[in-house]
């Protein structure tokens, strides 16, 4: 196979259908490069006395003590894309407020939203983790940016993305073309493309799901779990097997790679926690990703590209992944 870089790869993009133009193609980049940098943390771990939490023991918007990756990840991401010109304003996980490109460089038109380092709790223990970002165009004559401006829903998306820091690391991109990887040459330090066009299969014998929240599950996903769990003799006539890797992105990626279908359901523990996973910046990219793959992507109910999100750090329940069980576990939140 003959490899082409990912900037070849934006640029033939750009000219076969239009859909990046040069001030896309430079954050795409600059979101490539930072992820680079990232791997490369990661990669250090002990060494580059990266792991454990923040000398300060800090605590994210939502709660969570922070672990060092997460912070430098974050500053990594907010350093590399002040100065290009192509962002107006950014938004993270780790950030309780949107943050303005500085005065003293120019604005562009684009939003960018990430969450820095997805699966922090297994960042400690050398399994795979993440960084997921989306990007969105501010709204039209925008001369400050507010959260407001980031309130769009997830179809609104121009580009969304993934880098999975495993024992490879890979970047996954759709810019509403199909979804392509590209895989870091380290030696090189380059982004060389490793697949052309991913494709989820439609049906899977895999899912994944913490099972250790069962007993809070309510009854449309009790019931499908159970009926995966009856195995060959049960109504769906066939065993599935369970993984559960506790990083999204990684998670994700294993779909992506070979179908399955990914769950972190809402349940009946505290009705003002919709689910975990946050829409904007984690379930909104990788419901993009998704059906660009031929997947589906629904929070029980809808469609999550089409929700309209009210709270930049919103949460909803996710269902991800081959098409046919994602409409499955749909239709059964639709009967009941
Ligand atoms: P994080 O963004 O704080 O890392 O949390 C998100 C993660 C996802 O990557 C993963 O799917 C989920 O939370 C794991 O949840 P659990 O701890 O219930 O296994
Ligand atoms: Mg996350």
């Amino acid at each position: 196979m003959k490899r082409i870089s990912l900037t070849q790869h934006l640029i033939e993009e750009q000219r076969l259908h239009n859909t990046i133009p040069a001030e896309l193609r430079l954050l795409i980049e600059v979101v490539a490069r930072a992820c680079k940098t990232i791997s490369h943390a990661v990669g250090k771990g002990a060494l580059g006395e990266v792991l454990g939490t923040s000398e300060a023991e800090s605590e994210n918007v939502q709660g969570e003590i922070q672990k060092k990756l997460d912070i430098i990840s974050n500053d990594i991401l907010l350093q590399a894309n002040e100065w290009g010109g192509h962002l107006a304003a950014m938004a993270s996980e780790e950030m309780e407020t949107i943050h303005p490109i500085p005065n003293r460089y120019p604005m562009g038109e684009y939003l960018l939203l990430f969450d820095p380092l997805d699966g922090s709790s297994n960042i400690d223990v050398n399994v795979s983790i993440g960084t997921i970002f989306s990007v969105l165009k501010a709204p039209h004559g925008m001369t400050v940016p507010t959260e407001a401006a980031f309130l769009q829903p997830g179809s609104q998306q121009v580009a969304a993305g993934y880098a999975v820091y495993g024992p490879q690391t890979v970047l996954v991109l759709t810019t509403g073309n199909g979804v392509q990887s590209f895989t870091l040459d380290r030696e090189m330090g380059s982004w060389v493309m490793t697949q052309k066009e991913a494709k989820i299969p439609e049906d899977t014998k895999e899912y994944a799901i913490n099972a250790s929240n069962a007993r809070h599950w309510y009854a449309p996903v009790k019931r499908y779990v159970d009926e995966m769990q009856a195995g060959k003799t049960g109504p769906r006539g066939k065993d599935f097997n369970m993984r559960w890797i506790a990083s999204m992105v990684a998670d994700v990626h294993r779909i992506l790679t070979r179908g399955g279908v990914f769950m972190y359901p809402a349940d009946a523990r505290d009705p003002d926690k919709p689910g975990k996973l946050r829409l904007m910046y984690e379930a909104n990219p990788m419901a993009f990703i998704v059906e660009q793959a031929g997947g589906a992507a629904t929070d029980g109910k809808q469609r999550i590209l089409d929700i309209q999100p009210e709270k930049l750090h919103q949460r909803v329940p996710v269902f991800l992944g081959s098409k046919n069980e994602v409409d499955l576990v749909t239709s059964y939140h639709r009967d009941a």
